[in-house]
């Protein structure tokens, strides 16, 4: 007479199991997962500084010794100019490449995805003070810093 009673008990054991599991799944991807990929919060004025700051990659910048990334060694202010746009203006492709592996903690890794072509830009919004030297891999002699401060108002 225990064989009917036990096997009643595993199923409703093995249901509260598969329940208890599918809660676990529910609760990891709408709460802990979403929580733990979220971005950190950045105040408005930085997601949305007051203006973009333009370095050009001047034309002839492939030839070793002349002007390239144009302003060289810029300094911008969060919340008025840290979104940074570097124009290709040169008729050769080039990268802007950090010198070490760096990363904003909002925006992601730095660096343009292979090649600018010509007339091609590749822009990046910096949220924290950082420098950041970085040159174009195929043209090392090609070499710019970037620093971001905090604004003084
Ligand atoms: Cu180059």
């Amino acid at each position: 007479m225990s064989g009917p009673t036990s096997s009643h008990a595993y199923g409703i054991g093995m249901i509260a199991l598969i329940i208890g599991m599918s809660a676990s799944v529910v609760f990891y991807t709408s709460f802990y997962l979403p929580e733990s990929l979220a971005k950190p919060s950045v105040s408005d004025h930085i997601l949305h500084p007051e203006e973009d700051f333009i370095i050009e990659i001047v034309p002839g910048a492939v030839v070793e010794g002349n002007p390239n990334y144009v302003p060289n060694k810029p300094v911008v202010a969060l919340t008025v100019n840290n979104k940074v746009i570097w124009q290709n203006n040169d008729d050769t492709a080039h990268t802007v490449t950090p010198d070490h592996r760096h990363s904003d903690s909002y925006s992601g890794e730095f660096g343009s995805a292979g090649v600018m072509k010509p007339g091609e830009t590749y822009e990046f919004l910096f949220t924290e003070p950082q420098d950041v030297p970085y040159h174009c891999t195929p043209h090392p002699w090609m070499e710019g810093t970037i620093s971001v401060e905090l604004s003084r108002f």
